[in-house]
């Protein structure tokens, strides 16, 4: 009996210990003492180094003089992770985000305000192609002069992806059941001989489903075969102007891309937007009581 309550003090006395540290062995320090940098974890959640979302968020980091943030590298997919982990432990994180995105169909989020403008307004993204492919293939130029659809069709495409992770089968379904959309994008004239279309992205996701639904009506409806040509940012413009690839629906202009672009200018077709209002900046999620990048500090 004696021995029974003296091992029962003992665990009360290990829970208690337990409850006041964190996982780490830290105190668990009272948020309301925190500051934003502490609630955040110290970090920026950034995606692909060669991303102009990731030049533009240094930019940040500098103008605002978050000395007490890293900008931590990654991809796409680990940055979505991190939120989704962040949001489930109703954690504060900051994510390097963009629209359209199916992250904001999942989640309550919000833009951090940006008032030195470092993330640039809205944007369009451009369709570029080689030199030369007008005349090679005039029909796949055509088309791809065409091709234009809006933001919330964009996002709907990445929702199915997230929902299904066949990026083929959302953009084939996609042109499915948008036929006439996908009707007017492709040209009257039908060339005689086809062939093989190689198109250059990178994994961002918006670029997953912007790629796939143009290379779904280039092979469903148009009769080619498509190579698609995974790579990162800068190596898609090179590929592009040193006529590796054919085309990319994936320039962010005129902020996001606007150096790779200058960079290939004389070397590369630009057919202008394929989709108008896009924005890139910092995302947090609604919950977190910061409304802007110049409170962080
Ligand atoms: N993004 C998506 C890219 C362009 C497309 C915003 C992550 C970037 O930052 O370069």
């Amino acid at each position: 009996m004696k021995k029974l309550s003296l091992g029962l003090v003992a665990l009360l006395v290990m829970s208690l210990l337990v409850a006041g540290c964190g996982g780490n062995g830290q105190q668990v320090a009272d948020p309301a003492d925190q500051t934003p940098a502490e609630r955040f974890g110290g970090r920026v959640v950034g995606i692909e180094p060669g991303a102009g979302l990731m030049s533009a968020s240094e930019v940040a980091m500098e103008e605002y003089e978050l000395t007490d943030y890293t900008l931590m590298d990654g991809s796409s997919a680990t940055m979505a992770a991190a939120l989704g982990e962040a949001i489930q432990n109703e954690e504060w994180v900051i994510v390097t985000g963009w629209t359209p995105h199916w992250k904001f169909a999942q989640w309550d989020l919000k833009y951090l305000e940006d008032p030195k403008g470092v993330f640039g307004g809205d944007e369009q993204i451009h369709t570029l192609t080689r030199m030369g492919l007008d005349e090679d293939m005039p029909e796949v130029f055509a088309f791809l002069d065409n091709f234009y659809w809006t933001p919330d069709q964009m996002a709907e495409v990445m929702v199915w992806n997230t929902e299904t992770g066949d990026d083929y089968g959302s953009a084939v379904r996609w042109i499915e059941e948008n036929e006439e959309i996908v009707n007017e994008w492709i040209p009257e004239e039908e060339a005689a001989e086809k062939g093989n279309v190689t198109l250059i992205y990178v994994p961002w996701d918006s670029e997953i489903a912007s790629t796939n639904v143009v290379r779904a009506v280039l092979e469903e409806r148009m009769g080619y075969d498509v190579t698609m040509l995974e790579v990162d940012a800068g190596a898609m413009y090179q590929g592009l102007a040193s006529g590796d690839a054919d085309a990319m629906v994936a320039a962010w202009l005129p902020t996001t891309h606007g150096h790779y672009v200058e960079a290939v200018e004389e070397d590369i077709i630009d057919l202008g937007p394929n989709l108008d209002g896009t924005a890139i900046g910092w995302v947090v999620p609604s919950y977190v009581t910061i409304d802007s990048i110049e409170d962080l500090q």
